[in-house]
């Protein structure tokens, strides 16, 4: 079953489109330990997990691929947000070594080209991994290259146009731009909202401007509670969808 296909499924099992971004402090002692803790609290409010720097950089490839395990034997999807952008054998090595240790899908910055986003795209599916592609990334700067006019357009829309040439799993808009997310809203692929709550995005106004899976973070992960901020969202989300 392709990626695309088993994190809906997951949404679904769980009746949440949360991507929880496992995006620990540098300050925590035993990451692999704090980390397993957050995965078993709000396992069951979320769809995935995705990974940054923050446990890349510091954890072995074999604690990694035990986080992914847990992962998934909590029926989840986990995600490697490493903005591949880089030659076409440089990403394919990535590839290789990010499904070895367990991960569903990676993201990637269609920067790279057309081409090499194509690459890039046939591998992970070769190896049963899925890619996502950045669109218009949360943060405020983010106009500065994704917003750039190009050809009298946004890059952004190239950027849209390659991640469907390339036959991606899904694209990344920030929730703090509602107008892109209203915008790529009518097209095919599945939308990956970051942004929420710490960067000022709200997750209701989110989904109901074309986000179908919500990227959240420090807002769950640093709260006192996480699973209480986690059934919240959940909850919420669940109702405003039904209006
Ligand atoms: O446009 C993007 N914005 C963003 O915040 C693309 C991303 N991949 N992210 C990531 O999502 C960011 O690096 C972090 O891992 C997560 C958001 O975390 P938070 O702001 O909810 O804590």
């Amino acid at each position: 079953e392709p990626f695309r296909e088993r994190i809906a499924r997951a949404a679904d099992a769980k009746k949440s489109p949360i991507v929880l971004a496992l995006d620990l402090p540098t300050s925590k002692r035993n990451l692999p330990a704090f980390a397993a803790k957050t995965i078993r609290a709000v396992g069951q409010h979320i769809c995935a997990v995705k990974m940054n720097f923050h446990l890349i950089l510091p954890l072995s490839a074999s604690e990694i691929s035990r986080i992914n395990k847990l992962v998934h034997s909590y029926g989840l999807q986990s995600i490697a947000d490493i903005k591949l952008n880089d030659i076409e054998n440089t990403n394919e090595v990535a590839i290789d070594h990010l499904t070895r240790m367990g991960f569903d899908a990676v993201i990637a910055n269609p920067f790279i080209g057309k081409g090499g986003l194509a690459a890039l795209v046939q591998k992970a599916h070769k190896a049963g991994a899925g890619v996502i592609a950045l669109v218009y990334m949360s943060h405020p700067g983010a106009k500065e290259g994704f917003g750039l006019e190009v050809g009298g357009r946004g890059l952004y829309s190239e950027f849209l146009e390659r991640a469907t040439g390339a036959g991606a799993d899904g694209i990344v808009v920030g929730a703090t731009q509602l107008d892109i997310l209203r915008q790529v809203a009518k097209q095919q692929l599945p939308v990956y909202s970051p942004g929420i709550g710490a960067q000022g995005g709200d997750a209701e106004q989110a989904i109901r401007s074309g986000a179908d899976y919500l990227i959240i973070g420090r807002s769950i992960v640093e709260a006192a509670q996480p699973a209480k901020v986690a059934k919240e969202i959940q909850s919420r989300i669940l109702l405003s969808v039904r209006k």
